[in-house]
């Protein structure tokens, strides 16, 4: 669906400026949206998580964890594929206001892609370069949103998602290096045409939506608070976007409907979008896998 399409339906949670706002600068943050009893229920499973992982000496299919990660001082970077981790994470992405958020975003029709709960410990280990989502996971149009739930407040220095107003509607970034190589960023050439001093914080106290577009420019600083900055993320398509590569991070749920109906025909935007590596030969990681070993060469 178009930006157009999309608005000239009844706006479900957020205010239609707010939706306006959306769509003319590519991202959103919204305060005051998820009830408490669901707010509550996201912290007491975020901290069990981190109780779990305790007993982990390695990265698995549920937790991404650091190098420094132990019993004692447990370091989980991220949780993966969230809606398999627990059913109560699939029924706020799929039953609760949040599903209404996206509709309100990607119009009445909403697919489920996939979920996951990042965590940015104090230092510079998570921090995240400059990036659009959409060349990870292209799809046939660019309605896809990812909605984020800060656990807990995000004030400016604990590393919060920073977009670059309007990015959204400029181009789409290659993610490699010169030799091919994803890097789950945009190379500093092109960085030079990005316009830096559009770049925003999306910032709010505990319980904030986020909402950034696919193609977003966006990154996020170090933490230099003493508390970790929990973030669950949730990515929704138009019912009438199909991906044509295989999902980087499937989950058990990607590809259902959450409100709506499927659609009967695919939406095809003409914009072209660069070939992600094949995810379904290669395996993907997590960005800070990525960005990582990108740093380290
Ligand atoms: O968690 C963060 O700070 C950034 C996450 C992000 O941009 C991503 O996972 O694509």
């Amino acid at each position: 669906m178009t930006p157009e399409a999309i608005l000239a339906n009844p706006p479900r949670v957020l205010a239609q400026s707010q939706r306006e706002s959306y769509f003319a600068t590519g991202s959103l943050a919204a305060e005051g949206l998820i009830p408490d009893t669901w707010l509550r229920r996201l912290h007491t499973l975020s901290q069990d998580f981190i109780e779990q992982s305790r007993v982990r000496a390695a990265s698995n299919e549920a937790f991404d964890l650091a190098p420094q990660h132990c019993a004692e001082r447990p370091h989980v970077r991220r949780l993966r594929a969230l809606v398999d981790r627990h059913a109560d994470f699939w029924r706020f992405a799929s039953q609760s206001v949040l599903a209404d958020i996206a509709a309100d975003l990607v119009g009445p029709d909403v697919k489920f892609h996939s979920s996951k709960l990042n965590y940015k410990w104090p230092g510079s280990g998570e921090l995240v370069k400059w990036h659009q989502d959409i060349p990870a996971w292209p799809h046939t149009n660019y309605s896809l949103v990812t909605l984020g739930v800060y656990l807990g407040d995000v004030p400016a220095e604990q590393g919060p998602l920073t977009c670059v107003r309007g990015s959204h509607t400029g181009p789409i970034y290659v993610h490699r290096d010169d030799a091919g190589a994803w890097t789950g960023s945009i190379r500093d050439a092109d960085m030079v045409t990005v316009d830096l001093s559009r770049a925003e914080d999306l910032t709010g106290p505990d319980g904030t939506v986020i909402a950034i577009n696919c193609r977003t420019v966006h990154a996020s600083r170090a933490n230099t608070t003493d508390r970790v900055r929990p973030v669950a993320l949730f990515v929704y398509s138009s019912a009438d976007a199909f991906p044509w590569m295989a999902a980087p991070t499937p989950t058990t749920h990607t590809g259902e409907i959450v409100r709506g109906r499927p659609a009967a025909l695919a939406h095809l935007d003409p914009t072209p979008c660069p070939v992600p590596p094949d995810w379904s030969r290669t395996g993907y990681g997590s960005i800070f896998t990525v960005q990582k070993a990108e740093r380290d060469n």
